[in-house]
């Protein structure tokens, strides 16, 4: 038993062998870490790598994502500290024309973890629910992810949208996802850009505390 066999529980789609595989390895003692990044993620590369060479299509894309999160489901308790001190709230969501969500919910354990309050708005959220939900919320941050380079610039349109409704003075902005780069975050005046969940987590901690 290894990482390798959550890995390939993934790839053959099989939620109930994913679940039993975690399980076995956290009984081993195998670093949360490892199972997530070699086991799970590294799983859901290799699913877009074949979607992209048209070996493998949506419907499989999609019950791939449905067994991954079963596994994610197993390693949250282990991904989010208890006891931790609240530092702030964060309303975060995939944006409009975008679904995906594994990656953003995965970033909103580690936030958990990093001790923020986190109101989830879902994926092929409007810049205006944003809104609202920060006024709502009193957040400190708004996080914004994307998948899609077609919904980059939703990224961007979001970003003007809240510095219109004037919230910049109470409100940071994060955002992240695989097309977005720290170069795109500075350009669309983002204040911070995280690559993956663990940065994120300590990302929204300095934006917060600085
Ligand atoms: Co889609 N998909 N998909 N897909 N999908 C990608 C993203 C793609 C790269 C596959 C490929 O072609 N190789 C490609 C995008 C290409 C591009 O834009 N350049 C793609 C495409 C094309 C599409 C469709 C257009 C396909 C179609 O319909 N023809 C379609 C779009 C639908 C839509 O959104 N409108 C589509 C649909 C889907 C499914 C619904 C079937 C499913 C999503 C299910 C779900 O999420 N519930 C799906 C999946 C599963 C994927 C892949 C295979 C896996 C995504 C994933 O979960 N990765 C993906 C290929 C890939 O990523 N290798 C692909 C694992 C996850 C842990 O990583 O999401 O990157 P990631 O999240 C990371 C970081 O990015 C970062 O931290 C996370 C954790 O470490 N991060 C943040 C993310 N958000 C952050 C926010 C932050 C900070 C960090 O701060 C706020």
């Amino acid at each position: 038993m290894s990482v390798e066999s959550v890995f390939q529980a993934v790839i053959d789609l099989d939620p109930a062998k994913v679940v039993a595989d975690v399980n076995a390895e956290i009984a081993a003692g195998t670093a949360v870490n490892e199972i997530l990044n070699q086991g799970l993620i590294r799983a859901m590369d290799v699913v877009g790598e074949r979607f992209s060479a048209g070996e493998t299509f949506v419907p499989e894309m999609l019950m791939s994502a449905h067994t991954m999160k079963s596994g994610v489901e197993v390693l949250k308790p282990y991904l989010t500290g208890e006891d931790v001190k609240k530092v702030g709230t964060i309303v975060i969501g995939t944006v409009h024309g975008d679904l995906h969500d594994i990656g953003k919910n995965l970033v909103c354990i580690m936030l958990e973890g990093a001790g923020f309050n986190v109101v989830d708005l879902g994926v092929d959220v409007l810049k205006e629910k944003f809104i609202e939900a920060a006024i709502e919320h009193k957040a400190d941050i708004i996080g914004l992810s994307t998948l899609l380079t077609t919904t980059m610039c939703v990224v961007e349109e979001t970003v003007e949208a809240i510095n219109e409704a004037g919230l910049r003075d109470s409100v940071k902005i994060l955002v992240g996802g695989a097309p977005l780069n720290q170069d795109f975050a500075d350009r669309i005046g983002a204040d911070g850009f995280a690559p993956d969940a663990g940065a994120a987590g300590k990302m929204a901690r300095e934006l917060v505390l600085q």
